[in-house]
């Protein structure tokens, strides 16, 4: 497989490669990097762009003068090597003053510092030149539902959202935020689960216009969802901003393994979706293909960098195969015969009148006994995969 380039426009969140294998049953498993250091290797590696949170580069507790002696350190190690910084996040989750979220704190004054923390990290991700603000709230959530006044968390939940969006346009940032949902894990159950629950609080915000999704693969198939559908829909509402790639094997802990070492078959399709595009043309994925994985505990600094590399090979692997399988004449023949172009036909002609639909003679027994031939073109796509 050839080597990654800048066009393939393959980044990593600093968090990704620089954990340090912590787990809720043990501590480091190999030592930290700086965070310029990441830089640099993943430039090497051949990725376009890096992603970080504020805590990701410097301490809850830096000082003003350190804040920006690390970051002017990245920004350069960026420039240096053509590194994008594509994104920025903020971290409301590590810091035990966040155990019950940020935005929907019972505490308003808990509140009020997420809000300051977020606010200014909006300011640093415009400084730094990043184009996505991506909020995921994983400490917004309850473990007890009595612990929470429900319709207010989900004002309090518009109203942080809403001041941030605010914030962005009012200074005229070129910055849209990308929500990233999960069902659980810090929290007993999160709030925004899945896509769906974002894309309807989205559509009840002020300033929603430029408030999308960042959906990660691990987290909609922790749900038991189908992540390509998901993207499908995000896609098809104009909302897919940004992504988070990876691997998860079924619906467990958020596993965070390699993109493809989970659901093989399902990252093929994730990936026919991005490269490809819907089989009758409309809207196209166009962001970085962001990963969001975690170098297995196992592994040590050696790991870390092939872990890194298996992400980008297996995405160019999966490209492959994908473009390979829509060219294959025979696909789209059976495309044809399942009708999957008849779908993009309105069921409705402009202009027509109901009337017709309501008159139209329909053989329903013929009708009934069509076949669609979906088994023999999920098998075209293993042959192409796998074959
Ligand atoms: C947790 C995540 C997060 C988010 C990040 C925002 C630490 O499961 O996926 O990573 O992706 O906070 O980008
Ligand atoms: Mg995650
Ligand atoms: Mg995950
Ligand atoms: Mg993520």
């Amino acid at each position: 497989m050839r080597k990654p380039t800048k066009e393939d426009k393959f980044s990593f969140g600093l968090w990704t490669v620089g954990w340090t294998g912590t787990d809720p049953f043990g501590g480091d498993s190999r030592p930290a990097l700086d965070p310029w250091v990441y830089t640099e290797k993943l430039a090497e590696l051949g990725t376009w762009g890096i992603t970080f949170h504020d805590n990701d580069v410097f301490a809850f507790d830096a000082s003003d003068a350190e804040r920006a002696e690390r970051v002017g350190k990245v920004k350069e190690a960026a420039d240096a090597n053509g590194l994008t910084i594509e994104m920025v996040t903020t971290n409301t989750f590590s810091h035990p003053i966040f155990k019950d979220g940020g935005f929907t704190n019972n505490d308003r004054s808990i509140r009020r510092f997420g809000l300051q923390k977020i606010l200014r990290n909006v300011d640093l991700a415009a400084e730094v030149g990043a184009t996505t603000f991506v909020m995921w709230g994983g400490r917004e959530g309850a473990e007890y539902d009595s612990s929470k006044d429900l319709n207010a968390a989900f004002e309090r939940y518009k109203e942080g959202l809403d001041t941030v969006a605010g914030y962005i346009k009012e200074k005229g940032y070129d910055l849209k935020i990308g929500l990233e949902p999960k069902p659980n894990e810090p929290r007993g159950d999160i709030f925004l689960p899945t896509i769906g629950h974002a894309l309807g609080i989205i559509a009840e915000l002020d300033n929603g216009d430029i408030v999308g999704l960042n959906p990660e693969t691990g987290h909609e198939q922790m749900a038991g969802l189908n992540y390509t559908h998901g993207l499908a829909q995000a896609l098809n509402a104009g909302k897919l901003f940004h992504i988070d790639l990876n691997g998860q094997a079924g619906p467990r802990y958020d596993q965070d393994k390699c993109f493809g070492h989970g659901d093989l078959a399902s990252a093929f399709f994730t990936v026919d979706l991005l490269v490809n595009g819907f089989s009758n043309g409309g809207p196209r994925y166009e962001g970085p293909i962001h990963f969001d994985y975690k170098p297995s505990r196992t592994e040590g600094l050696e790991g870390v960098w092939e872990s890194a590399a298996a992400n980008m090979e297996m995405y160019l692997m999966l490209a492959e195969k994908a473009k390979a399988f829509r060219a294959d004449p025979r696909t789209q023949e059976i495309m044809e015969a399942a009708s999957v172009p008849e779908l993009a036909e309105p069921t409705v002609a402009e202009g027509e009148s109901l009337d017709d639909v309501r008159a139209e003679k329909f053989d329903v027994a013929a009708l009934a006994t069509r076949e669609y031939h979906y088994v023999e073109l999920y098998q075209q796509a293993m042959r192409h995969l796998i074959g």
